[in-house]
């Protein structure tokens, strides 16, 4: 039987232990009503119907066309045809009793190059935001997730700073056409990707490798973010408002003053880029000794806007990188050997989680409440008569619960989890292959299988619910 226990215990690592039940423990603040878990997905990854109902080509749609820029030549023109399908995942979310949605707004399906809504964009969210309302799910949108539209990367994308007004009027439309659909707005996930990736290395869309564009392309995301605020607050005033960034845990491959500069750099980089910015309203000093000359254009004002109160903090967090100092100002990665990997080849690591939260609870006295916006990890799951047992990844969810709780318990202030994903899908340069879902997806017959990983969820989440009710 594919789920005993003892069938598959040869075949794992020694830290994962197949009895391990994913129910966390009686004390833990998961098992808190107000605590809330969800999934989450994103446009491009998910929905295809790339060329349907006047939606316009997005960076990604030309990045991925380009040979050799993903895995297998794999591109989001299908995905896992969730435009078609919205209806029968909602069911599929609502049967697993998760509480919480955590979806993306593709930019170019809901404005036209003059910034007119489409309508047909339009509706296809708000029938799908309003469905998630009738099933009780809370909803999480986040607005920009690296689909920008081809027609402003044609105007130099995030390298020009009228992005962050466009950005600003398309939040606007948005939030004004689904106002009362949406708990939680997010301006951006993962400011760092699009900036780092996407115009500082090149692995991701628009494919730009060079410093100081990711030092600009970051301003003008941060603007656009700062500027996008006020009108949210001003659309709909009773949902919160926040913004989404990934944080790397980096840590110091050995005792010497070199090599824990160098694990501080990296963060610097990773985390304080982002969040000092937000949080204290400058950029670290530290960044400049790391990449010197790369400082970007900021006009007066910049910060302040960039600054914004916000309602949330949503936090993705993956893995940790041992680092070593490369002999002048930076860092390089130190591979470990002997640790847990994933499908990706991050290492397994839940206490980078906790020590990052509680460190920004000490470095930034205005932390807002934080969402855990993103969590999880991609194994090479296959469909065995029928079910799938992803057996790292319930080992891993449970460990990263635990550090969650472990965080709480220290007294950061967080509201929630949302795994990711919901389902397999279009895993940006990795494509298809890569999967991150707790639902396996066939994507010949997009056939949906629920893994292991997500009927444990779904068992904890009713026991959950009937221990409130008894
Ligand atoms: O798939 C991505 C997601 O789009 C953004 N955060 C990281 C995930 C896994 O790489």
């Amino acid at each position: 039987m594919a789920n005993d226990a003892s069938a598959v215990s040869d075949a794992l690592p020694p830290h994962v232990s197949p009895a391990d039940p994913f129910t966390p423990p009686a004390d833990s603040a998961l098992w808190r009503r107000d605590f809330l878990l969800g999934a989450a997905t994103a446009a491009y990854q998910i929905e295809g119907a790339v060329d349907e109902d006047g939606r316009l080509p997005s960076i990604w749609d030309t990045f991925s066309a380009l040979p050799g820029k993903v895995l297998a030549g794999d591109t989001g023109a299908v995905a896992c045809d969730h435009y078609h399908r919205w209806e029968q995942d909602v069911d599929m979310l609502a049967g697993l009793g998760l509480e919480g949605y955590r979806l993306s707004i593709a930019w170019p399906r809901v404005m036209d190059e003059a910034g007119s809504p489409n309508r047909k964009g339009l509706d296809f969210y708000r029938r799908l935001l309003t469905r998630l309302k009738e099933k009780g799910i809370a909803t999480f949108v986040t607005l920009y997730h690296w689909d920008l539209p081809q027609h402003l990367e044609a105007r130099g994308g995030w390298l020009n700073r009228e992005t962050a007004y466009r950005f600003a009027d398309y939040a606007g439309l948005v939030s004004r056409e689904l106002s009362g659909l949406v708990d939680a707005w997010a301006t951006l996930n993962e400011p760092w990707c699009s900036a780092y990736l996407g115009y500082g290395n090149g692995h991701h869309a628009p494919g730009l490798a060079d410093g100081r564009y990711a030092t600009q392309a970051m301003h003008h995301l941060l603007l656009a973010h700062g500027l996008a605020m006020p009108v949210l607050r001003t659309n709909d005033p009773a949902s919160r408002k926040g913004i989404v960034a990934n944080i790397g845990r980096g840590t110091a491959n050995s005792d010497s003053a070199a090599d824990r500069r160098a694990a501080h750099l990296f963060e610097v980089q990773h985390n304080a880029w982002i969040l000092d910015p937000l949080l204290k309203g400058a950029y670290p000093q530290d960044l400049w000794e790391l990449w010197p000359g790369t400082e970007p254009l900021v006009l007066e004002g910049d910060m302040q806007t960039i600054a914004a109160p916000l309602d949330f903090l949503g936090i993705n967090y993956y893995f940790r990188t041992q680092v070593e100092s490369d002999g002048a100002h930076g860092f390089r990665e130190v591979l470990l050997e002997g640790v847990e990997r994933t499908q990706m080849g991050w290492e397994v690591f839940p206490d980078g989680l906790r020590d990052l939260l509680i460190g920004f609870r000490h470095t930034y006295a205005n932390l807002p409440p934080v969402y855990i916006t993103e969590n999880g990890m991609a194994s090479d799951d296959k469909v065995i008569d029928g079910r799938v047992d992803d057996t790292q990844r319930i080992a891993f969810l449970k460990r990263h619960l635990a550090a969650v709780d472990q965080a709480i318990k220290a007294g950061v202030d967080i509201r929630g989890y949302f795994l990711w994903s919901l389902m397999d899908n279009f895993e940006w340069a990795f494509g298809y292959e890569r999967r991150f879902g707790i639902v396996h997806v066939d994507y010949s017959t997009q056939q949906r299988t629920i893994k292991r990983s997500a009927e444990l969820v779904a068992k904890f989440l009713e026991e959950r619910r009937t221990k409130e009710t008894t």
